[in-house]
């Protein structure tokens, strides 16, 4: 039975954990707005880690808290921020999430298309209600981090965002985040 872990910022991991998953440009191809520009990159400069995560997880049993750590690098593809994919979970469930360090932001997105975004940062908690879908996005130039809970049972559609998209991109204007309209949304 697990009662507590340690957050490492240093060595940027939460120990212990059940899971460790690593995201590459290469897997992320198709949530970049320009996927032209994400090949140049990766025949340019390889096969970058754009984002990982540790998880403690407890399958999908309903009376559990999955939670971990995300760490989400610093990076551009064109104008757009280093993003991670994004989900809806499929069981309508809560999450918290808890700024560490870094500069980022976290946009969501309800399901009949009204989109929020808000700051995540240190001290900063996002609290992304039942059926919003959400990721999040580093707006620095150094590690994103923060901290994450949501319940064993919610599950994770990925699909949908896949096909989709979120209905804004957060880009760099004149070096700052700023909220566009994605041309390529569908509704
Ligand atoms: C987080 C995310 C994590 C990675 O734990 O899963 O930050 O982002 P993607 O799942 O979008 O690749 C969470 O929201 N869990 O529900
Ligand atoms: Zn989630």
């Amino acid at each position: 039975m697990l009662f507590s872990a340690k957050i490492d910022l240093a060595k940027r991991m939460i120990e212990p954990h059940t899971k460790h998953n690593v995201v590459r440009l290469s897997a992320l191809k198709e949530y970049f707005n320009d996927q032209v520009e994400v090949e140049r990159m990766i025949n340019s400069l390889g096969d970058l880690v754009v984002y990982e995560y540790f998880e403690n997880s407890f399958g999908d049993e309903e009376e559990n808290v999955n939670f971990g750590l995300t760490v989400l690098y610093p990076g551009k593809v064109g104008r757009e921020y280093f993003l991670t994919r994004g989900h809806f979970h499929e069981k309508r469930a809560a999450e918290i999430y808890i700024g560490l360090e870094g500069e980022g932001v976290i946009l969501m997105q309800s399901e009949d298309g009204k989109v929020e975004w808000r700051p995540l940062e240190p001290n900063t908690v996002v609290y992304v209600p039942p059926g919003w879908g959400h990721r999040t996005i580093n707006t620095g130039n150094q590690r994103l981090t923060f901290f994450f809970a949501y319940p064993s049972d919610a599950g994770h559609d990925y699909e949908i965002v896949r096909r989709k998209g979120f209905a804004k991109l957060v880009v760099e204007e004149n070096g700052r985040p700023v909220l566009i309209d994605n041309p390529k949304y569908r509704t």
